[in-house]
């Protein structure tokens, strides 16, 4: 699917009511062979950030938390903190990107979390529905918009995510992120949930309010891919106070010359 040239009224309608709405195929080839082989760089060590938050699954299954890149291996399931890199700063600035958030935030914005998924081969791993949203999150602002984007080609057999189309119009269902069991079986009655196979390279807004999951992964390849969470410059922490790195704006980071990011942003893991 083309990417969406302009963000207009009926895309907000049915974004709104549906909770999603898929933006086509923002990436050219060449675009995501090069973040493709920039996130396997930053897991392998190639390329390192001192102040980069990542979690890797070890052998046993456990979910480890590493400050900088500590272990080479394209097994990590998650990595914070990618608007440090050029290229994923980039990506996120993308023109259309700058639109939605321009409609639904206003001229300054953040990141809550720019964050890789991954599903490495045979990862049997679930992420349970829950929302992106609540007290869990630790901000004091709720964020409305995401965009997710497939750096692999994301099927059911790769554990691609599974979603109910217009859970978002219930608002916060639960503030503790993930859902409990009698929730789980009030919203997300099985004939209401469809999943959201998507190509590599292809983007897909997300409401934060949607409820959302993802499954195994079954196959021998790996299913990446990397989400954005954008809010108001203003929203801060509730626990430190501080606010998170500037995408758009008179204060923006610049690909060019982004150099980093300071310790005491990644002091935490949220969300
Ligand atoms: O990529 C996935 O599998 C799910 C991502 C997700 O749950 C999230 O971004 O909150």
């Amino acid at each position: 699917m083309q990417a969406l040239s302009t963000f207009d009224d009926a895309h907000h309608e049915q974004f709104m009511d549906q909770g999603y709405l898929r933006l086509g195929n923002v990436l050219s080839p060449d675009e995501l062979a090069a973040l493709q082989q920039r996130i396997d760089d930053i897991m392998l060590g190639r390329v390192r950030y001192e102040h980069m938050r990542l979690q890797v699954v070890e052998e046993d299954g456990q979910v480890r938390r590493t400050m900088g890149n500590e272990v080479q291996t394209l097994a990590y399931r998650r990595i914070d903190d990618l608007e440090q890199d050029p290229l994923f700063l980039a990506y996120i600035q993308t023109p259309l990107f700058h639109q939605i958030t321009r409609r639904y935030i206003g001229e300054e914005v953040s990141v809550f979390r720019s964050m890789f998924m991954n599903k490495p081969p045979e990862l049997q791993r679930e992420l349970p529905w829950h929302q992106d949203v609540g007290v869990g999150w630790g901000i004091d602002t709720n964020p409305i918009v995401t965009v997710w984007t497939a750096l692999d080609d994301a099927t059911t057999a790769t554990g691609c995510m599974q979603i109910v189309p217009g859970s978002n119009q219930h608002g916060i269902i639960n503030e503790r992120h993930f859902l409990p069991a009698e929730q789980e079986a009030q919203y997300t009655p099985p004939e209401a949930v469809i999943d959201l196979e998507a190509e590599a390279g292809e983007a897909i807004l997300l409401h934060n309010f949607l409820l959302h999951r993802s499954g195994p992964n079954s196959t021998a390849s790996a299913r990446r891919a990397f989400s954005a969470t954008y809010m108001d410059s203003k929203t801060r922490s509730r626990e430190t106070g501080q606010t998170f790195p500037v995408v758009f704006g008179t204060q923006a980071l610049d690909p060019a010359t982004v150099d980093g990011k300071p310790a005491e942003l990644v002091a935490k893991f949220h969300g």
